[in-house]
Order: C-alpha cells, then sequence, then structure tokens
C-alpha cells in the first residue's frame, strides 16, 4: 500500500513561515555529474574511462545503455545554464571528467579544460553559486588498468588532476569537493561489483576506500594551496538503519549498519580513524594504512556534503551482521528505495552529537526517481514535490535541533544516466526526451522556482 500524503505537500511548494528555506543565506540549487549528463565521450581527446568500459560489459547496465550521448550536455551546455538560471536556481553542483582534462601521461587536455572553464564563467556571470565536485566515479580506464582506487599511486595521480584543475579553474569556483560517494565508488564498484569497474572482493573495497579517502586528503592540500577563497570539503552519501526486530542483536543489527555505510567514511574523515566494528563485520579486510595517512584523510574540511535517499530495514543474521528485510506498506520510488524523511533529520542530528568537529553541512544530493511522462506539455511529478517538501522540512527540523546546515541541492538538475539503472529511472526535476533531446521543466521545478522568486522578492 501506497500512504497518501496530504494533497497540500503533492501540489505546492510553500514552506512553513519559520523555515530555514526562506533564510536567502540557505542556498538551494540542483546538482548533475559528468558522465550522465555530457555525452561526447570520444570527442576533444577525452580518454576512456572506466564507466565507458563497464557500459560497454553486456548485462552490466539495463537495456544496454550508456553515457555515449546521455542529455548531450557537451553540446548543450549554454541552453542548460539558462535554462538553469530561468529556474532562478541559486546553486548548481557539477562534476568533471577526468578523463576529459588529461592525458595518459598527465599532460592537461587544453579543450577539455576549456570546456569547463567557459561552463564556469557562464554560471558566474549568472550569478549561480558552483559546488564543483573532481570524482564522480568517472576513473580514467588507464588508470584502472593499473589496479584503479586498490593501487596506491591512483591516489597520487588524483593529487595531480586536483592540482592542475585547481590552477587552471582556480577563481571560478565557489566550492570544491574531492569525491563524491566515496562509499559507492569502493563497495559497488571494488565490493558488490554492482558499479565500474564492477570488481568483487571486499579486500578491494576496503583498500579501495583507504586510497580513495588518502586521494581525497592529498587533494584538499592542493586546492587550498592553489585556490584559497575555495571552500573544500567532500561528499559522502548516508543511509538510515532501522530495524523492526524485537531482539537485542537486531538493534545491534542497525547500528552496524550505519557504521557500514556512514562510520567507514566519516570516521576516517572526522576521527582519523576506522570503526572497529566495520573488521567484525569483514574480518581479515583491514587495509594497508601507512604512517601518516589518517592525518592527512583527517585534514580539516570547509564543509561536508551529506547525500540521503532511503533508509533501510535490517535484523541479525544470527551471526555477528545483518541482513536487509524489506518492510511491507511503505511508501516506495521509481528505484524501489522507501520515501523516510526522518532519516534525514535523525542521521544529521546524530552526526551532529557525535563528531563535535563536524564542519558545516549541504546536502549535496536529495531527490526521488519516478516514472515522469510529458502529458500536453507539462509534467505532473506530484510525487516529487512531496518528497521535497517532506525532506527539506527534515532538513529543517535538523538545523532546528542545532545542525548547521548551509543549503541543499536536488538530485537532479535534469534526467540523466542512472549508473547500472540506465535511462529507465528519472530524478529529474526536468524531463529530458532522449530521443528529441527536448527538455521540459516538471511541476516541482516550476514550484521550486515560483518559491525561489517569492524568497527573492522578501525585503
Ligand atoms: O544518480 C546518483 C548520483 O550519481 C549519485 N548519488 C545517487 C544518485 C541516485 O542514485
Amino acid at each position: 500500500m501506497i500512504h497518501a500524503t496530504p494533497a497540500s505537500l503533492e501540489e505546492t511548494f510553500s514552506p512553513p513561515a519559520d523555515s530555514v528555506l526562506w533564510r536567502k543565506d540557505f542556498l538551494l540549487g540542483a546538482a548533475t555529474a559528468a558522465y550522465q549528463i555530457e555525452g561526447a565521450v570520444d570527442e576533444d581527446g577525452r580518454l576512456p574511462s572506466i564507466w565507458d568500459t563497464f557500459c560497454a560489459t553486456p548485462g552490466k547496465v539495463l537495456a544496454g545503455d550508456t553515457g555515449a550521448i546521455a542529455c548531450d550536455h557537451y553540446h548543450r551546455w549554454e541552453a542548460d545554464l539558462d535554462l538553469l538560471s530561468s529556474l532562478k536556481m541559486e546553486g548548481y553542483r557539477l562534476s568533471i571528467a577526468w578523463p576529459r582534462v588529461m592525458d595518459q601521461a598527465g599532460k592537461p587536455n587544453a579543450k577539455g579544460i576549456a570546456f569547463y572553464r567557459n561552463l564556469l564563467q557562464r554560471l558566474k556571470q549568472k550569478g549561480i553559486r558552483t559546488f564543483v565536485t573532481l570524482y564522480h566515479w568517472d576513473l580514467p580506464q588507464h588508470l584502472e588498468d593499473h589496479g584503479g582506487w586498490v593501487n596506491r599511486d591512483t591516489a597520487y595521480r588524483f593529487a595531480e588532476y586536483a592540482d592542475l584543475m585547481s590552477r587552471e579553474l582556480s577563481g571560478l569556483v565557489d566550492a570544491w569537493a574531492t569525491l563524491n560517494e566515496p562509499w559507492c565508488s569502493a563497495a559497488h564498484g571494488y565490493g558488490s561489483g554492482h558499479h565500474a569497474p564492477g570488481k568483487s572482493d571486499p579486500v578491494y573495497a576496503t583498500q579501495a576506500m583507504h586510497h580513495l579517502l588518502l586521494g581525497h586528503g592529498l587533494a584538499v592540500q592542493a586546492l587550498r594551496a592553489n585556490d584559497p577563497q575555495a571552500q573544500v570539503g567532500i561528499v559522502a552519501n548516508v543511509g538510515r538503519g532501522t530495524t523492526n526486530g524485537k531482539g537485542v542483536n537486531d538493534q545491534r543489527a542497525a547500528q552496524l549498519f550505519e557504521v557500514q555505510h556512514n562510520n567507514w567514511v566519516l570516521d576516517p574523515l572526522l576521527k582519523k580513524e576506522y570503526p572497529l566494528a566495520l573488521f567484525e563485520l569483514w574480518p581479515g579486510t583491514e587495509p594497508l594504512v601507512l604512517k601518516g595517512d589518517m592525518e592527512i584523510i583527517g585534514v580539516p574540511l570547509d564543509f561536508l556534503g551529506i547525500n540521503y535517499y532511503f533508509r533501510t530495514n535490517v535484523v541479525s543474521d544470527g551471526k555477528h551482521g545483518y541482513r536487509e528485510v524489506d518492510l511491507l506498506d511503505v511508501e516506495r520510488t521509481q528505484m524501489g528505495w522507501e520515501v523516510y524523511p526522518d532519516g534525514l533529520r535523525d542521521l544529521l542530528v546524530g552526526f551532529h552529537r557525535t563528531y563535535p568537529n563536524l564542519p558545516p553541512i549541504y546536502i549535496t544530493e536529495n531527490g526521488t526517481a519516478s516514472d515522469d511522462k510529458v502529458v500536453d506539455g507539462q509534467v505532473d511529478d506530484r510525487a516529487r514535490i512531496s518528497f521535497l517538501n517532506r525532506h527539506l522540512a527534515a532538513v529543517d527540523a535538523a538545523v532546528k535541533q542545532g545542525v548547521d546546515v548551509r543549503g541543499y541541492f536536488i538530485w537532479s538538475l535534469m534526467d540523466n544516466f542512472e549508473w547500472a539503472f540506465g535511462y529507465e529511472r528519472r530524478f529529474g526535476i526536468v524531463h529530458v526526451d532522449y530521443a528529441t533531446q527536448q527538455r521540459t521543466p516538471k511541476r516541482s521545478a516550476q514550484l521550486v522556482t515560483q518559491f525561489l522568486e517569492r524568497r527573492k522578492a522578501l525585503p
């Protein structure tokens, strides 16, 4: 059964008068990522990435979809930025495709860099604040051929890439994020194999995570040196784990779920250590950590990006771990993910209590997928409107409990390539017809725009 939501939440976007959303300094924007929208995978010297390889491997991506064309943003970027500003978005989170801007020897690719420079200059002219992620999963394939993130050398190559980008684009970026969701890169890319490069070994996963985080710490040093005015941070996906089990071990199972999903990333960044419980779950997977690594990883951050989507119900597996058990009778998105706004509030409040050095937070992704259709030129995405209303209320509740949240980016600006799910799942507030590349703002986009106009008009 799908629980009905009050009509007002589905049809209007009107936060309560005391909501943080009305604060003009609370940034509202939309997010995308390079591989998911750009296309043009072999133009202007772009090298193959692990996602090109993964997509070309039969059975890895739904319907055999690839990012070869995606939203054709590489050719349509000017119109897309006009669309973004017509929606009155105040912030835009995008990512740079590493394989577009550096050749195999680490030399700059001028054409690829020019693409991002032009884009960022245009955003600056439009007064839109830019959050730029350096790594949103598209590792150059030649680095994977040498072991990818399981090879420590990749962390140093990543720092060189960060150094180049922050020299080339200094002054154009408001906030740099080193990595997007290292959890997904490590756990899906090297653990389950559901994402590129499709490796499947828990030892690889923990070692890859360590090198991702090391690369992050090294990159922060370069970013700060080259672009001192920009904010520097990282983006972590977090998941709420709860249990409907009644035993003591079920509570522990829910904790372990969060250790595995959240603390695995946040503890090294904010406490300079890995959670020991992780290695109780996965005995024998401790990564090789060299002297000084944790100091590099734990470098202070200007902000932490949080991506939140859903809650997972778990019970004890009868041994030392947990197993996932789907709850019945809950509202789910096109991804099958439970809609659970309280999870966002609870996690934010929990992080605020757990980490005394928690930096200011931006919600760098939150949103929902639905099977949206254009009917008479309109897209009525009321489930998304309701989702956004409820999750923004959860953010507001966390702020009222003392959490320093400074902004929120809707995932995503437009429908795009949803990784292993190809083009079937639609996360955008703008509909994309992939046959014609026609963009149609959905009702959610129209309502958020109206809200931003109202907010801007306030004294
Ligand atoms: O599309 C992805 C995005 O690239 C990373 N965070 C989750 C989104 C939805 O799955």
